[in-house]
């Protein structure tokens, strides 16, 4: 059986993550489609928004570990810290953060960075389950990770759906037609891992910065 690696983020597709959430008055809007997102989501407690801030710091503290661990067990030339700009350059299409301090817009992003981080990390997780599986350190922080990140949508799809009239959140991934050699789903992990150091790492000082006590 051939093993396709198509880690690349699929083609442009725009993943239309339809809301249809309730109205106040309780009528179902388009509810023809239900959204897996508001489907899923149950009451939220008060603390939900300092759950996630919490979420979003614990994260970021793992991330450089993360990025390391995979990084030394791809090999030449991922191992070699001085070209990673050269060899898997950050990716400006990827989701990014907005500073801002206006919750609703603050969810919103987080939402399409982790729905996008969590399908790479799926990918990810699945090829270094082939390449890698003897490398107990690197598939144990990668699930780690991952259910962290699961923890961390529940509680954000939790919060747009119960308090913010979220219709819509779409999230673009990439292409994955070139993607099927094992160097390029390497280099494909390597991008994502390095966007989300940085972007995990805005996202908590974003936090930090609309909290700081005046
Ligand atoms: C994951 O891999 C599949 C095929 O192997 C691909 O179709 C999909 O686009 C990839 N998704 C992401 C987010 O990388
Ligand atoms: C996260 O990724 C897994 C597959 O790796 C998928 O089953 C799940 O639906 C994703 N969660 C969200 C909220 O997108
Ligand atoms: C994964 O999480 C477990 C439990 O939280 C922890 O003991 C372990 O050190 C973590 N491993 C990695 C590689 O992050
Ligand atoms: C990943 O984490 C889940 C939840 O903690 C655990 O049930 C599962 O056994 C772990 N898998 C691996 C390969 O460590
Ligand atoms: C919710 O959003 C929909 C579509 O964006 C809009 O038509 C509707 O008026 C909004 N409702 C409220 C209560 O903001
Ligand atoms: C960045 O991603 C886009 C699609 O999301 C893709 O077309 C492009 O080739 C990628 N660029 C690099 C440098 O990987
Ligand atoms: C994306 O991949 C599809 C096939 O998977 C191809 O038809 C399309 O031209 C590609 N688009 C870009 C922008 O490379
Ligand atoms: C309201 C809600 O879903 N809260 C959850 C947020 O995430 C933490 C950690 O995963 C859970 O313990 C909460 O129940």
């Amino acid at each position: 059986m051939q093993l396709t690696m198509n880690l690349m983020i699929a083609g442009v597709i725009p993943l239309l993550l339809a809301l249809h959430c309730k109205l106040m008055s309780g009528k179902p809007v388009l509810m023809k489609k239900r959204s897996l997102m508001c489907h899923s989501s149950s009451q939220c407690n008060h603390h939900v928004y300092g759950q996630i801030r919490h979420q979003v710091a614990d994260l970021n503290k793992q991330a450089s570990a993360l990025l390391n661990v995979y990084l030394e067990h791809q090999g030449y030339p991922f191992n070699d810290k001085q070209n990673l700009n050269d060899i898997c350059p950050i990716n400006a299409s990827f989701p990014s953060v907005h500073q801002t301090c206006n919750k609703k817009e603050i969810l919103i992003d987080l939402y399409k960075i982790f729905v996008f981080f969590n399908a790479s990390l799926g990918n990810i997780t699945r090829d270094q389950n082939n390449f890698n599986p003897a490398v107990a350190q690197l598939i144990q922080a990668l699930n780690n990770t991952s259910n962290a990140v699961r923890g961390l949508l529940s509680n954000l799809t939790c919060l747009l759906c119960s308090e913010y009239n979220v219709s819509h959140v779409d999230v673009t991934y990439g292409n994955s037609s070139d993607w099927n050699k094992k160097l390029q789903s390497k280099k494909q992990g390597c991008q994502v891992l390095r966007w989300y150091e940085g972007v995990v790492s805005e996202a908590a000082s974003n936090f930090k910065e609309c909290h700081k006590p005046v």
